[in-house]
C-alpha cells in the first residue's frame, strides 16, 4: 500500500492541541522538540554492508562474534556506496547527525594497507564527504575481521608479536582520529575488542593482565595525541559468539580500566545478560565516570544488535539522563546490524526510534512526579508515568520532523522503497 503523509495542517493542529494538554503539567512542548533536535546521535557506517569493510572482500575471515544474518538484497559494496546510503538515510532523519566509522573502512585506492599501518590519508574521503554535509565524525578501532585475530585473541594475545600488531593498530587509529578532530571537531574513538573464549579458561588472569598492559601501552602520553580531539572510549560485553564463557574486557574490566586512566566508558545496550538493562548504571557510573558512551541496540536471545526500537528500555536510557540532566556528559552512538530487511528502513526506524525515545524524555513531567515522590504519593507516581505512554505524544514527533523538513510519521517509507527501486536494487 501507498502511505499518505499527513497533511502539513493536521500536523500542525494536532500539534496544537499536544501542546496544550502537555502544557496542563508544566510541560514545554516547543522547548523539548529543539532539545531533542540538537543532540547529536553519532550514526555507524557498518549497517549499510553488514559489518564486511572495505579491505575484506571476497576472504574467508572470521567475524569475532560480530555476525549479521541474513541476505537481503542491496547490500553496500564500496565507500561510495555507503555514503550514498548513509545520504539518504540522513535526509529521512531529523535533528543534529555525526557518522561513527570504523578502521576496516579505510580507503587504500588499490594499494592495501596492513591495521597496523593505517593513516590519516586513508580516510580523506570520509573526512571530505564529511566536510560537504557538514557532520562530525566518530572512529572505531577494528580488532576482528582480520588473520591475527581469527583465533578469537587480540590486545590479551598470549604472543607478544600478535599484542604488539593490534598495538600499533591502536595507536595508529588514535592519530587517525585526532586528525579527523582537527579536521572535522572532536572525535570519538571506540574500543572495542572481541578477546575470549568460547568455553572455560584455565588462566583468566594472564589475559587480563596482558589486556591492561596493552592498553596502558596504546593510551600513553608519550604518542602526544591529543586528548581534546581524540576521544578514547573502551567497550565491555558480556559474550558473544565463540566467546560465552570468558571477555576479557568485561563490564568490570573496563569500568575499572577507565575510570583509572580517565577514559570514556562506553554501554552497549546489549552488552549484558538477558534481562540486564543498562539505565539504572547510567547514575551509578556517572558519580564516578567522567562520561559514558552510549550504543543503543536491542538484544534479543543471544543476538546483541537488533535494530533499535522505541522500547521501554531505550526510553528507560534517556529518561535517566533527561532526569539526571546529564546530556552533556553522555554520547550518544547506534550499534546495530540486520541483513534480513532493508538497510536504508533498518537506519531510519533505530535513529528514529532513539530520537523518539530523547523526545519523549524531554516530555516527562519530571517536576510533579518528584513532588509525588518527595509526598510518597507512589500510586499517583505511578499513573502519571503510565498515562504519559498515551499523550499525545505522535503528534509532537510529527511536528519535530516537519520542524526539521523530514517526513513525518511513516511518511518516509515512498522515498526508502524509491531508492531502493532506484538504486539499490541495481547491485547485484
Ligand atoms: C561488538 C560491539 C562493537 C561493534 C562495532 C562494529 O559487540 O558492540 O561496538 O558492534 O564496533
Ligand atoms: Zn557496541
Amino acid at each position: 500500500m501507498s502511505i499518505p503523509s499527513p497533511a502539513a495542517s493536521q500536523v500542525e493542529q494536532a500539534y496544537e492541541l499536544a501542546k496544550h494538554r502537555y502544557a496542563d503539567f508544566r510541560v514545554d512542548t516547543d522547548a523539548a522538540i529543539q532539545a531533542a533536535l540538537a543532540i547529536p546521535i553519532s550514526l555507524h557506517c557498518w549497517q549499510t554492508d553488514d559489518v564486511s569493510g572495505l579491505e575484506n572482500a571476497g576472504k574467508d575471515i572470521s567475524g569475532a562474534g560480530i555476525m549479521a544474518t541474513g541476505n537481503y538484497p542491496g547490500k553496500a559494496r564500496n565507500g561510495h556506496e555507503i555514503r550514498s546510503d548513509l545520504g539518504k538515510v540522513m535526509d529521512l532523519l531529523p535533528g543534529v547527525q555525526r557518522v561513527n566509522i570504523h578502521a576496516s573502512y579505510a580507503e587504500f585506492g588499490g594499494k592495501p594497507v596492513d591495521r597496523d599501518e593505517q593513516r590519516p590519508e586513508h580516510f580523506s574521503d570520509w573526512i571530505e564527504w564529511a566536510r560537504d554535509r557538514v557532520i562530525g565524525l566518530d572512529f572505531n578501532t577494528t580488532f576482528f575481521a582480520h588473520p591475527k585475530a581469527d583465533d578469537g585473541y587480540t590486545l590479551a594475545h598470549p604472543d607478544p608479536e600478535i599484542r604488539a600488531f593490534w598495538m600499533r593498530h591502536g595507536i595508529a587509529c588514535r592519530h587517525i582520529a585526532e586528525h579527523i578532530g582537527r579536521e572535522l571537531g572532536p572525535c570519538v574513538l571506540n574500543h572495542w575488542i572481541p578477546d575470549g573464549c568460547k568455553d572455560y579458561p584455565v588462566d583468566r588472569w594472564t589475559a587480563r593482565k596482558n589486556l591492561v598492559a596493552s592498553y596502558d601501552e596504546m593510551f600513553d602520553a608519550k604518542h602526544g595525541i591529543d586528548t581534546m580531539l581524540c576521544i578514547d572510549a573502551v567497550e565491555s560485553k558480556l559474550f558473544g559468539l565463540g566467546s560465552e564463557e570468558f571477555v576479557a574486557g568485561s563490564a568490570e574490566f573496563y569500568s575499572n580500566y577507565a575510570l583509572s586512566r580517565n577514559l570514556v566508558l562506553c554501554l552497549d545496550m546489549g552488552h549484558f545478560h538477558p534481562t540486564e538493562t543498562i539505565h539504572d548504571k547510567i547514575s551509578a557510573h556517572l558519580m564516578f565516570h567522567k562520561k559514558l558512551l552510549i550504543h543503543t541496540s536491542r538484544p534479543i536471545r543471544w543476538d546483541s544488535d537488533h535494530v533499535v526500537t522505541f522500547s521501554d528500555d531505550t526510553r528507560n536510557v534517556f529518561m535517566e539522563i533527561a532526569r539526571g540532566q546529564a546530556w552533556d556528559r553522555v554520547i550518544v552512538a547506534l550499534d546495530f546490524f540486520d541483513a534480513s530487511i532493508n538497510r536504508v528502513g533498518a537506519y531510519v526506524v533505530g535513529t528514529r526510534a532513539t530520537r523518539k525515545a530523547i523526545l519523549y524524555s524531554l516530555l516527562d513531567p519530571t517536576g510533579i512526579l518528584k513532588s509525588y515522590e518527595d509526598e510518597g504519593k507512589n500510586a499517583q507516581r505511578l499513573a502519571l508515568m503510565e498515562d504519559f505512554k498515551t499523550m499525545p505524544f505522535g503528534a509532537v514527533w510529527d511536528m519535530l520532523c516537519v520542524r526539521d523538513d523530514v517526513p513525518p510519521a511513516s511518511a518516509w517509507i515512498p522515498e526508502m522503497e524509491a531508492y531502493e527501486s532506484k538504486v539499490m536494487s541495481e547491485r547485484k
